[in-house]
């Protein structure tokens, strides 16, 4: 059985388990914080998620990870068929990784020491994320899924992404989400599904957990 390792308050992680869930894989969760030299051997760059398939190979980075298992578990399908079509599924992807996730991801440090972020940083969030914002607006159908009638890769990646982006947006007094339209409509669908459900309630399980975590390494600084 397939072992998915990291913890769930991680948006990666929650990416690809909620692939697994979608696609009915079995697998089994492993805690998993990184930062040890043995979870190099699951995840060479360290981090979190990263799968042991059957076999015993490991797999790390999400979007292999959910590549993979669109290779190997085909339906239901994730991509649509035709290669235009998965392009743009992936496009999506690529740009709310790019410019909301890893925008936002810079802010994360400041939201766990509680600190004012720092003029020039939010500045080049701001501007990074406004491309992404102006981008998903021109991408994204909503309609009612983000690609169209079909639920598609781009669901899962942007739902996920929107957990940081969202608290990003926070530490900016910035409601990123509201500008793009059909966003918060789409969201409140998306969270509806009993996979969303499950998965919201395992980070929120988990979220006092991470804190701690998180605290002990800064103390050990
Ligand atoms: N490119 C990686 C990014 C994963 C990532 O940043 N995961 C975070 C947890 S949400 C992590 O491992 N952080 C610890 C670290 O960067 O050392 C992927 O797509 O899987």
């Amino acid at each position: 059985m397939i072992i998915l390792h990291g913890f769930a308050y991680s948006n990666y992680y929650n990416i690809v388990k909620h692939v697994l869930l979608h696609k009915g894989v079995p697998f089994k969760e492993d805690l998993q914080w990184g930062g040890s030299d043995d979870y190099l051997q699951l995840s060479p760059a360290g981090k979190i998620p990263s799968m042991t398939l059957d076999g015993g190979e490991h797999l790390s980075e999400s979007s292999v990870c959910c590549d993979y298992l669109e290779d190997a578990y085909p339906d239901p399908a994730l991509y649509p068929a035709d290669a235009l079509a998965r392009a743009r599924v992936r496009q999506i992807m690529k740009i709310a990784e790019l410019y909301l996730e890893l925008s936002c991801r810079r802010l994360l440090p400041f939201a766990f020491t509680q600190s004012e972020v720092p003029a020039p940083i939010a500045g080049e969030v701001r501007e990074v994320v406004s491309r992404g914002i102006a981008a998903l607006n021109q991408l994204c159908e909503f309609s009612p899924f983000v690609t169209g009638s079909q639920q598609s890769m781009a669901d899962i990646y942007l739902r996920y992404v929107m957990g940081v982006t969202d608290l990003g947006g926070t530490l900016l007094k910035w409601d990123i989400g509201n500008e793009i339209e059909g966003l918060r409509d789409w969201q409140a669908m998306m969270a509806e599904l009993d996979i969303s459900k499950k998965i919201d309630a395992d980070r929120q399980a988990n979220e006092k957990d991470f804190f701690a975590m998180v605290q002990q390494r800064i103390a050990a600084r």
